[in-house]
């Protein structure tokens, strides 16, 4: 017994396993174990040595059992230790960059003079891109004859139905459908029958729309010299006369070149001024239109997205913005010229 209990002591002492400790066990105290085998010799003994015996074989079965149990538990705890050493998360690791979506720059641009107009109290109306010939071109004054409802211009769907030319019968629609005050602003895609250099048959507008009593000139004057300036900076504005078959009288604004600041460059043709958009008194045709009052009038301004995006971003080729090219929609992403 004496050299059985040495010898598990010696190997239970190399067991690092759960595995190799339950093999040691069946081996000592299991059906075939050599203390097992102690109780079977036991029946040749007399009785009085059978007790003596038996309870020898007793106490070095508890010991292994008792010993095992300890084991058994010293490996629990190293499994559970080792774990959690292995889990342990190197906070001290660089983090991944995450990539961000860019916003296209006509989106970019459009939100940009949305919030300028809301921050002045103007709301924002979207309308249909395919609109009634009543709508884009009757209501606002455009005669039958007038050249603007060239056949060369416009793309009808069929006599009375076409892709609108610019965004004003958007703000038809809601001048027939509110009772006045109105006063908002009409982003969206117009169509054209153009394409060339500087001209795509799809493009966007934004027009503004400001009715209520005694509305003047200098009103108009005041709001687009606060937009221009709170959009493109400290600039100089200039208004010269112009026409449009909707307002009376009608203006084109100007600003001083932004590319060589007024001195004449080849994107001012060496005037030292852009014209940037084109504005007016809303024509009493129109007002009587859409059935507004008499003691009703108003402002009315129209201006290209796309002009106004290549002159803030500095892009030189309208057809960039309708290319998708990655390497030029990536510069407007949110992580655009950051270095992390
Ligand atoms: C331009 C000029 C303009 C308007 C748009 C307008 C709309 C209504 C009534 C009267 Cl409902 N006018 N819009 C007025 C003047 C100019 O746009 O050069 N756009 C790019």
């Amino acid at each position: 017994m004496n050299s059985i209990k040495k010898e598990f002591d010696s190997l239970v002492k190399s067991v690092e396993d759960k595995e190799s400790l339950k093999q040691l066990k069946s081996s000592f105290v299991g059906k075939k174990g050599k203390i097992t085998h102690f109780f079977k010799q036991m029946n040749g003994l007399p009785d009085v040595s059978k007790r003596e015996f038996g309870r020898k074989i007793n106490e070095l079965k508890g010991y292994i059992e008792d010993e095992i149990r300890k084991k058994s538990q010293e490996i629990d705890k190293f499994v559970k230790q080792r774990a959690l050493e292995q889990e342990l998360i190197d906070i001290s690791l660089p983090a991944r960059i995450n990539k961000f979506g860019a916003v296209h720059p006509i989106t970019k641009t459009i939100i940009e003079i949305e919030n300028i107009f809301q921050s002045l109290g103007f709301n924002v109306e979207i309308g249909p891109e395919i609109e009634y010939d009543k709508y884009n071109f009757e209501m606002l004054n455009i005669p039958k004859e007038h050249p603007a409802r060239d056949m060369q211009d416009t793309f009808y769907v069929n006599d009375n139905v076409l892709l609108r030319t610019h965004t004003s019968p958007t703000q038809i629609r809601i001048m027939k459908d509110t009772p006045p005050p109105v006063m908002f602003v009409s982003p969206g895609k117009v169509y054209r029958r153009d394409s060339d250099i500087t001209h795509s048959p799809m493009f966007h507008q934004i027009e503004g729309l400001l009715i209520d009593k005694n509305i003047r000139f200098s009103d108009l004057k005041g709001v687009l010299i606060q937009f221009l300036q709170m959009f493109f900076g400290d600039v100089p504005v200039r208004f010269r006369p112009s026409y449009f078959p909707f307002t009376e009288p009608s203006a084109e604004v100007d600003i001083g070149c932004i590319m060589c600041k007024g001195k004449g460059c080849r994107v001012c043709s060496h005037t030292g001024f852009l014209e940037v958009l084109g504005c007016g008194m809303v024509h009493p045709n129109v007002l009587a239109n859409v059935e507004y009052g008499k003691e009703y009038n108003g402002f009315a301004f129209g201006l290209g997205i796309e002009r106004f995006a290549m002159l803030k971003y500095g892009i030189d080729n309208i057809k960039l913005f309708f290319e998708n090219d990655i390497r030029f929609l990536n510069q407007f992403s949110y992580m655009a010229g950051k270095t992390l």
